[in-house]
C-alpha cells in the first residue's frame, strides 16, 4: 500500500490533438511503466484502447493510466479534448489534485484550454501548463508565452526553457544561468524564485537579507502554498514525439505536484448536494473510507465498473461499503487498478489512489462510497455539466430492437455525463441529447459497431413549454351519476406565476376538510396531469403555483377519480385566465470559424432569430475567429451543414442551454393552431 504523501494525481486536460494521449504515453514509458511508447497513429497507446477511438484518431472517453516513479505513485486521467466529448474531462476534474493543461505550439490556445484553465480554477485544482510539440516546425514559442499570460495572468512562469534547437529544457528552478530559448535562464529564475518566496514571509525575509536563493527543499512548502492559491501557474515544455522535457515533466510531477494533503480538493457535503453541511475530507490512511464515482463503465465481461478517487481512509478487498444515502450497502469484492483496459487486482487503496470494482449496478456517476452507517446522504461539491441541447429523434430500423435499443441507451447514458435520452411524453418519440453533432454521431456509430443496432434518425420535436403570466381562481365541480354509484368531487384553486425555472409548487389550502385530506394527493394528480399534458399549445406548463383553497365533497359518492378529474379540469380553466404563453428553449451557440467567413455567419444567425454576443478575434487559432451567439434551438437543425457550406467544412460549434424565452406571437400562433387541429382530431 501507498501512503498519501507518496501519491500524485494529474489529469491531462486540453483541446483535441494537443498531444495529451501521446504525452500519457511518453510519461508512461520513461517511467518504465510500459516497455515502449506506442502511437495514437497506430492505434497502439495505453490511454486510447477503444475501437472507436483507434478508428477516430482520437480520445472519445477519459482512461486512466499509472506509473511508479522513485517511490512515487503517479495516477494520470487522460482525457477527450474536443467540445463534444467534454463530460467525460470536466468529471475527471473531480477525480486528481493536478489539472495538466496540455497546450499544442502549433495552434496555441483553443477552445478547449480556455475551457479547462477555467473549470479547473473553478474546482480549486492546482493547474500546470504544458507546451507540447515543441519539435515541430513553425512554431513560435515566445509568441505562445506571451498569448498565454495575456489571457491567463502574469502567475504563469517559466519552469523549464526550451534549449539546443529545442532538443531539450533547461530547469529553471535548479538553474540559475545557462543557454536557452525564449527567455534567459536567470531571468526566468529570478522571476520564479520571487514568486515563490513571496509566499512565506520569514522566506522572503531572509531571502532579501541575505540575497542567495532559499534551496528547493526551503521552498517547497511555499511553492504547494502558491500552486494552490493560484498564485504560480507553471509552464514547461515537452516533446512527446522526441522525448525533449518528458524527464524533466517526470521529475516535476514526483517533487513538485501536490500530493493529496497538499492539494485542494472540493468539500463534501452532508444533506443536499451542494447545500447541506461542508466538511472537508483528510487523506488519513485510518479514518473512515470516502471514496468518490467519477466515472461508469458498462463493461461487456465485467458488468458496471465504478471508478473512484479514495479521498479518505483505506479500501481493502472484501470490505462492506454503503452508497451515498447509506440504505444500500454492497461487499467490495476485487479491486482494481487501471493501466488503460488492464484490470490489475490489488488489496487495498490509500487516499488519493483512484482505483474500481466491478458488477456492483447499484452505484451510479456521482456517487459516494463510505464505510460508516453515520455518514449517510454525503456527495461531493456538484461538478457543473454542460447541459446537452443537440438533439436527434431515433427509431430503430429493425422492428422488435426497441427494447434493446432502451436498455444500450441507458448504459451509453450512464457513461457520459452530458448524453442524455429522454422520451417524449406526448409522442412516441425517443431523443438523444448530447453537446454536438460530433458527439451523437460517435454515439450512433457505437451502437451500430458495438451493439448492432441500426437507427433512422429525424429532427426531434422541440421541448416548449407553456406558463402564465398573472395570478387566476377557477371552480370545477366534477359531478357523475352511472347507475347506483356516483362520482361528486369540487375543487377551487388559484394559479400564480413563479419565476422562470422555479418549476411546480402544490399547496394545500383547504380550510375545515371541505375536501378531506385522503382527496388531497387526488388532486395534486389531477393538477399534474394538466399541467404535463399542457394547456394552450399542448406543452407541459411550468413555473406555477397551484393553491387549492376550497372546494365540496359527497359522504358517499366522493371518489379518487372525482377529485382527479376536477383538480384537472380546475387547473385548465384557471390557466387559460392566466395570461398563458409558450417559451422556447434558447441556448448559447459558440462556433469556431475561418476569419473570412465571420460576415456571412453573423447574417445567418440572424436569418435563424438568433444574435450575436461576441467575436474573439484569433490568436487561438491563426486565422480563426471564435463566434458567441444565441439562438433559438427550433433553430439548429440543419445548422451544422450550413456552416460547413459556409466555412468550406473549417468550421465547428457547440450549443448549450440558455434559458425558456417568450416565444414571438406569430410562431406561438401556430403552435397552438395546430395543437387546436390536434384536439378536435382526437
Ligand atoms: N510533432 C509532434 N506531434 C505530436 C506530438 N505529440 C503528439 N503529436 C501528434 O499529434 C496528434 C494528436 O496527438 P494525441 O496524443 O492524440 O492528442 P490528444 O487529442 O491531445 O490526445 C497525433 O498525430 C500525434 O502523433 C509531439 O510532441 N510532436
Ligand atoms: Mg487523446
Amino acid at each position: 500500500m501507498s501512503t498519501p504523501e507518496f501519491i500524485r494525481s494529474i489529469a491531462l486536460v486540453g483541446h483535441g490533438g494537443a498531444g495529451k494521449t501521446s504525452l500519457a504515453e511518453a510519461l508512461l514509458a520513461r517511467a518504465g511503466a510500459i516497455t515502449a511508447a506506442g502511437s495514437v497513429e497506430k492505434g497502439t497507446t495505453v490511454c486510447d484502447f477503444d475501437t472507436q477511438e483507434k478508428l477516430s484518431g482520437h480520445s472519445l472517453n477519459s482512461a486512466l493510466a499509472n506509473a511508479d516513479w522513485n517511490g512515487v505513485k503517479l495516477y494520470l486521467v487522460d482525457t477527450p479534448g474536443y467540445p463534444d466529448f467534454s463530460g467525460p474531462a470536466i468529471a475527471a476534474l473531480a477525480a486528481v489534485d493536478t489539472a495538466l493543461v496540455v497546450i499544442n505550439a502549433q495552434t496555441g490556445v483553443e477552445l478547449t484550454t480556455e475551457r479547462m484553465m477555467r473549470w479547473s480554477a473553478a474546482r480549486g485544482l492546482c493547474r500546470m501548463i504544458v507546451i507540447n510539440k515543441i519539435d515541430a516546425d513553425n512554431v513560435d514559442l515566445s509568441g505562445l508565452v506571451n498569448d498565454i499570460r495575456a489571457r491567463f495572468g502574469k502567475q504563469c512562469m517559466l519552469l523549464d526553457l526550451p534549449a539546443h534547437d529545442r532538443k531539450e529544457v533547461i530547469e529553471v528552478l535548479e538553474h540559475a544561468e545557462g543557454d536557452a530559448d525564449i527567455e534567459s535562464v536567470a531571468t526566468a529564475h529570478r522571476a520564479l524564485i520571487d514568486q515563490i518566496v513571496e509566499e512565506d514571509e520569514s522566506l522572503l525575509a531572509r531571502y532579501l537579507e541575505e540575497g542567495e536563493d532559499p534551496t528547493l527543499a526551503e521552498m517547497h512548502a511555499a511553492f504547494e502554498q502558491a500552486l494552490r492559491a493560484g498564485h504560480l501557474v507553471p509552464i514547461m515544455f515537452v516533446s512527446a514525439r522526441t522525448g525533449a522535457g518528458v524527464s524533466e515533466l517526470l521529475r516535476v510531477l514526483e517533487t513538485l505536484a501536490p500530493n493529496p494533503s497538499e492539494g485542494n480538493p472540493p468539500p463534501f457535503y452532508k444533506g443536499e448536494a451542494g447545500s447541506g453541511e461542508a466538511f472537508h475530507a483528510v487523506p488519513d490512511p485510518k479514518k473512515h473510507v470516502l471514496a468518490h464515482v467519477f466515472k461508469i463503465v458498462p463493461d461487456p465481461y465485467m458488468g458496471r465498473v465504478s471508478i473512484f478517487r479514495v479521498h479518505q481512509g483505506t479500501m481493502k478487498k472484501d470490505m462492506q461499503m454503503f452508497i451515498g444515502s447509506g440504505r444500500r450497502s454492497f461487499k467490495v469484492g476485487h479491486l482494481y487498478r487501471l493501466q488503460g483496459k488492464e484490470y490489475a487486482e490489488v488489496d487495498s487503496l490509500a487516499p488519493g489512489e483512484l482505483g474500481a470494482i466491478a458488477k456492483v449496478e447499484d452505484i451510479e456517476f456521482d456517487a459516494v462510497l463510505h464505510d460508516s452507517h453515520d455518514e449517510d446522504n454525503i456527495h461531493l461539491k456538484p461538478l457543473e455539466f454542460p447541459k446537452p441541447m443537440q438533439g436527434l429523434a431515433v427509431e430503430t430500423k429493425k422492428r422488435g430492437d426497441e427494447q434493446r435499443l432502451f436498455e444500450v441507451l441507458h448504459k451509453l447514458e450512464l457513461e457520459d455525463p452530458c448524453f442524455v435520452v429522454e422520451r417524449n411524453p406526448g409522442g412516441n418519440e425517443t431523443v438523444i441529447r448530447g453537446l454536438g453533432e460530433m458527439h451523437l454521431r460517435a454515439k450512433l456509430e457505437r451502437l451500430a459497431t458495438q451493439y448492432k443496432l441500426e437507427l433512422a434518425t429525424s429532427q426531434p420535436s422541440i421541448p416548449y413549454r407553456e406558463t402564465i403570466t398573472k395570478s387566476s381562481e377557477a371552480t370545477y365541480r366534477h359531478k357523475k351519476q352511472s347507475g347506483g354509484a356516483g362520482q361528486f368531487g369540487e375543487v377551487a384553486l388559484r394559479v400564480e406565476p413563479l419565476a422562470r425555472g422555479a418549476g411546480f409548487e402544490f399547496v394545500d389550502a383547504v380550510k375545515g376538510g371541505v375536501i378531506p385530506g385522503v382527496f388531497i394527493p387526488a388532486v395534486e394528480k389531477g393538477v399534474r396531469q394538466a399541467l404535463d399534458a399542457g394547456v394552450i399549445a399542448g406543452q407541459p406548463v411550468e413555473d406555477v403555483r397551484v393553491t387549492v383553497f376550497d372546494g365540496k365533497h359527497h359522504a358517499v359518492d366522493s371518489k379518487e377519480v372525482a377529485f382527479v378529474a376536477a383538480g384537472k379540469k380546475a387547473t385548465m380553466k384557471a390557466i387559460r385566465e392566466a395570461g398563458a404563453i409558450v417559451l422556447e428553449p434558447i441556448v448559447n451557440i459558440e462556433v469556431t470559424a475561418p476569419d473570412e467567413s465571420v460576415g456571412d455567419l453573423t447574417g445567418d444567425l440572424l436569418g435563424r432569430r438568433g444574435h450575436v454576443t461576441g467575436t474573439g478575434q484569433g490568436t487561438r487559432s491563426q486565422g480563426m475567429t471564435q463566434i458567441n451567439g444565441e439562438i433559438p434551438l427550433a433553430e439548429i437543425g440543419d445548422y451544422q451543414s450550413k456552416l460547413k457550406s459556409l466555412t468550406g467544412g473549417q468550421g465547428s460549434y457547440t450549443v448549450e442551454f440558455a434559458r425558456y424565452a417568450p416565444m414571438p406571437a406569430n410562431l406561438q400562433q401556430k403552435l397552438m393552431a395546430s395543437f387546436k387541429v390536434q384536439e378536435e382530431e382526437d
